[in-house]
């Protein structure tokens, strides 16, 4: 029998029908109000982003963390104090409860313990880890201090979402399960990264933080920071003091106004940027873009320009224009200076160079430029990095060529022995999910969810000598971009997506099942406050907190 519902007679039948436009269902007259259909037993080691080399899950079984539970670590190096600190913390957000701390020289208990520690004897791959959770407690063992970060992160994600809020109270503890399951682990390539591009749109401090928050969430270790481009400069250079007092001032949409604020970081915040992201296992890698790119600098300092000439700020979004003068010793000068400032503030091996669409320069002028840019950045200790333009110059056997352009020649690359792969069409963050996406651009592609997971990094260079691929790399370029809002939604879920391509071995790789994994990430995100697009093709968990629903 069919139900149909006319107009209400009653005052009961407005409440009614106001309570099923709510959305309430009723699990026994489905024609009246159809309940959406049951979520599939999770099992939390779904929740693993990106997917583990190998992973032996026992169904059954789970360890409970209680009330007698122990972090015990096994030597007394800071690295394994610090991950024992950290699981401590996920150990009070998942249950209430203050485990015990002990080192190796207590005496080990038999049950309930968390288990954790280096071993650098073992012969197994760089930033390998180990970890054997059982009904009697867990184990995590690794190789090096950012493999044992990558255990404790893998344990983040077998723990309940509730670990990722901090201002949880527990009235009383509440024991939480972590499924049994032995996990061996190592990344596919040592480079994992993401781009932001802090020039076009401004992002302070704590909007690095955060982004570095999501990398680490996703066991990815290199941010690369776009810090100056045609629209402004944004990191302070004590012997070129104007190219943030006066260079960093505008940015897209916006031009620069005397007394304005300095959209910029000095160097005491850049430099605690560098100290948040190495506490996570990130390398931050700075970039400066020559010789196009630059017309923040060409604006404040006249003599950079061949005229002599300081060019008028810039707050639009178009590319290629502008360009530092090749020919002036000053230049040189300059970048001198820029370098070895920069340098010595970043630990990290790496300094990018850009090198990007230079539209005023012949050929011979800017392959002449990139090779004695590269001896400045040689000569300040760190290995250059360039877009895929610089292929064309004859590069140090250190340099990497990161690939941008779907179109680049494809020869150019693969004779290039260090490759970072960014196709455009693929792996940029900018690039909008569909047409209806209101931010973004699409100038390379439109890069729905499932595009930016299908593809090989190895298989992007035809003919790349082996091992030449370091890894992967998503760029976040700002034009369009104001907020973190803004940025989160671009880069979640993709930046996961680009986490698994640089982690995981490419033949365990599947959409079929990645999305799944994938749709079970929106309760962490949630409770991280993360904006995330609901990508309709995946089918996302619900959240124990609010979030703008699936
Ligand atoms: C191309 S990618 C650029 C950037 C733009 C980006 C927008 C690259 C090396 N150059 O200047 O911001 O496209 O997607």
């Amino acid at each position: 029998m069919t139900t149909t519902i006319g107009a209400p007679r009653s005052a009961a039948g407005v409440l009614f029908l106001g309570w099923l436009a709510l959305g309430a269902c009723m699990p026994d007259r489905p024609v009246v109000a159809p309940c959406p259909a049951p979520e599939p037993p999770a099992t939390a080691l779904e929740g693993l982003v990106p997917l583990p080399a190998l992973l032996e899950p026992r169904p059954s079984e789970a360890f409970v963390i209680g009330t007698n539970v122990a972090i015990v670590a096994t030597d007394t190096s800071d690295t394994t104090r610090f991950a024992a600190a950290e699981i401590a913390k996920l150990v009070r957000r998942a249950t209430g409860i203050d485990a015990r701390m002990l080192g190796p020289r207590d005496p080990a208990p038999s049950t309930d313990a968390i288990v954790l520690g280096l071993d650098r004897e073992s012969r197994a791959r760089d930033d390998a880890y180990d970890l054997v959770v059982s009904t009697k407690g867990i184990a995590l063992r690794a190789t090096t201090p950012a493999g044992l970060f990558y255990g404790v992160t893998t344990l983040r994600q077998l723990m309940p979402p509730a670990v990722e809020h901090d201002a949880i109270v527990f009235t009383k503890p509440v024991p939480a399960k972590v499924p049994a399951v032995h996990v061996a682990d190592a990344p596919r390539y040592a480079w994992r990264g993401a781009m932001l591009d802090v020039s076009r749109h401004f992002f302070g401090v704590d909007d690095v933080k955060r982004f570095v928050d999501m990398l680490a969430l996703h066991k990815m270790n290199r941010l690369h920071l776009h810090l100056a481009d045609d629209q402004g400069w944004r990191i302070e250079i004590k012997s070129w003091p104007e190219l943030t007092k006066k260079g960093g001032l505008g940015q897209v949409a916006l031009l620069p106004k005397e007394g304005a604020p300095v959209l910029a970081y000095t160097q005491e915040q850049y430099a605690e940027i560098v100290r948040y992201a190495a506490a996570r296992f990130v390398t931050i890698v700075p970039e400066i873009d020559l010789p196009g790119h630059t017309n923040a600098a060409l604006s404040t300092y006249a003599e950079l320009n061949c005229d002599g000439v300081a060019t008028k700020p810039f707050a639009g979004t178009e590319t290629g224009f502008s360009a530092i003068c090749v020919d002036k010793d000053v230049t040189y000068k300059f970048i001198d200076d820029v370098v070895r400032e920069i340098a010595a503030l970043t630990p990290g091996a790496y300094f990018h160079a850009g090198g990007d669409e230079v539209k005023k320069l012949g050929a011979e002028a800017y392959a002449k430029f990139i090779e004695r840019v590269q001896k400045i950045i040689a000569a300040h200790g760190k290995r250059m990095i360039g877009w895929d333009e610089i292929a064309a110059a004859k590069l140090l056997p250190e340099t990497i060529v990161q690939h941008w352009r779907p179109d680049a020649s494809k020869e150019l690359l693969a004779a290039s022995p260090h490759l970072l792969v960014s196709p455009a069409d693929r792996a940029y963050l900018d690039m909008k999910y569909d047409p209806t996406t209101i931010i973004g651009l699409d100038w390379a592609a439109l890069v729905p969810v499932q595009r930016a997971y299908e593809w090989d990094p190895d298989a992007t260079v035809p003919g790349a000598r082996p091992g030449a691929v370091l890894g992967v790399e998503a760029p976040l370029w700002s034009e369009t971009t104001v907020t973190m809002r803004d940025v989160e939604y671009l880069v979640m879920p993709r930046l996961a997506e680009i986490a698994e391509i640089g982690w995981t071995p490419q033949a365990k790789r599947t959409w079929s099942e990645f999305r799944v994994r994938l749709g079970m990430q929106a309760p962490r995100w949630t409770a991280l406050g993360i904006n995330f697009y609901r990508a309709p093709e995946v089918p996302w968990r619900r959240s124990p907190m609010n979030g703008s629903p699936p």
